[in-house]
């Protein structure tokens, strides 16, 4: 098996499944914003989303320093450096100067429960990868590590000031604050790293606020998060599955995420409450159901993805995202006051509306090609702040004719015949037959 081919736990993803289109190449719209550097950050992302950007893997032929950790056959007393000399822990590449972590390091966790020694819990803080050579910490290719952080420290893996680290492939559990918090340091700001097939769960498992799954917190840019599941977050009112945040003028942003799922949050699924609206980011092919409560009694807001949080926030996109049977609103703009977008997203059967555009953005939110059906209370809140197009509330269909409503395969699939084939509009993404469908799934 090659060492940079991909494996997903994401069961909820597959259930879902992932969009396949072919030969139908997108064309930029005249909203089209390019962000070349970080220094021209976009206001609102419409830049198209369909090229999803591949991380550097790091060949271990190519690596500076190669480590393996075997919590059945390792000992921190080896060098590291091979299979038949794994260490136990991470506590060598956390503590000991001859093993710190440098550009261009792999770190391999092999399968099984990785417990950790003492009080702490995982400290990947100001280290410093480069694009080319990042440092990688992830699971041997065929197995599966466990990270049991065993309700130790705070939270179970922190990234302050950290650059271009890339984490993929392993399991991390039963943490009293955030499973994975990235966030600036006093030297400066966490920026462009990984998360890649990760199920992260049980999180917010402490007394104290803000458990979320990932939390991107204060001057945190630039992270791409693939293939990532978030769920059994236990913090009443603050546990989000994914979430950006920050003080004052230090907020975070200009991440893309694709293929997460969030689930079974006390409080929100996807929740950019302080997200930088000069850096927005990207939401595609993400799924959250079922927020609002952690199926154990704790509850919260319990919307699927939440845009914002009042004044100068906002400027995100969804793209081919799925809300349902969240506790409260599917897709919440939550007053942002810099536009959100939402496009061929698909809401169902969440407990207030499928859409709210709350917030008095100028220019107007833009919702196109989108689909709310059977939402406890409608399927828009406040219309009058989105530039709506061709929506399923705009065309008024009673019903989309969905294969399922139950998960597993076709699960709110269109069926032939539904009034949302090819009633949307071109927005220069790619599509199938005569225009482009409702809703996150195109009928094939
Ligand atoms: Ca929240
Ligand atoms: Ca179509």
């Amino acid at each position: 098996m090659p060492l940079h081919s991909r494996r997903s736990f994401l069961a909820g993803a597959a259930a879902l499944g992932t969009l396949a289109l072919a030969g139908c190449g997108g064309r930029a719209t005249e909203e089209t914003v390019t962000t070349e550097t970080a220094a021209t950050p976009t206001r609102t992302r419409t830049d198209p989303v369909t090229e999803t950007p591949e991380p550097n893997v790091v060949d271990p032929e190519d690596a500076e320093n190669v480590y393996y950790v075997d919590p059945r056959a390792g000992s921190d007393s080896n060098s590291g450096d091979s299979l038949d000399s794994a260490f136990e822990t991470l506590r060598p590449v956390m503590y000991d100067a001859e093993f710190e972590l440098g550009a261009g390091d792999v770190v391999y966790l092999r399968g099984g429960v990785h417990k950790l020694r003492g009080d702490g819990s995982i400290n990947l803080s100001y280290l410093t990868g480069t694009e080319e050579k990042p440092i990688t910490i992830q699971a041997l290719p065929g197995e599966r590590p466990v990270i049991d952080v065993n309700m130790k420290g705070s939270n179970g893996i922190s990234m302050f000031g950290s650059e271009h680290i890339h984490l993929r492939g392993f399991e991390l559990k039963n943490v009293k604050r955030n499973g994975i918090a990235c966030s600036e340091s006093n030297d400066g700001p966490a920026k462009s790293c990984v998360f890649e097939d990760l199920e992260i769960h049980h999180y917010g498992q402490g007394d104290e606020r803000n458990g979320n799954g990932i939390s991107f917190y204060g001057r945190s840019f630039d992270h791409f998060v693939r293939r990532v599941t978030a769920h059994h977050g236990g913090s009443k009112n603050s546990s989000d599955g994914f979430y950006i945040g920050g003080e004052g003028d230090r907020l975070s942003g200009d991440h893309r995420f694709e293929e997460c799922v969030a689930y079974l949050n006390a409080d929100d699924g996807f929740d950019f409450y302080r997200s930088d609206p000069t850096r927005g980011s990207l939401v595609v092919n993400c799924v959250a159901y079922k927020n609002g409560t952690d199926g154990n009694g704790t509850t919260g807001d319990g919307n699927g993805f939440k845009m914002g949080g009042g004044w100068e926030t906002g400027g995100n996109r969804c793209y081919r995202c799925v809300a349902y049977d969240n506790t409260a609103y599917g897709f919440d703009n939550n007053g942002a006051s810099v536009a959100n977008t939402y496009d061929h997203c698909t809401s169902f059967r969440n407990g207030t509306f499928g859409f709210s555009f709350t917030g008095n953005t100028e220019p107007d939110n833009i919702a196109r090609n989108s689909l709310a059906w059977l939402n406890g209370e409608g399927a828009v809140f406040q219309a009058f702040n989105v530039r709506s197009e061709r929506n399923s509330w705009d065309l008024d269909i009673d019903d989309p004719e969905f294969a399922k409503t139950v998960t597993g395969d076709d699960f709110l699939r269109l069926t032939k015949g539904s009034p949302c084939i090819d009633a949307g509009v071109d927005i220069g993404e790619p599509y199938l037959g005569a225009a482009p469908d409702l809703g996150a799934f195109e009928y094939t």
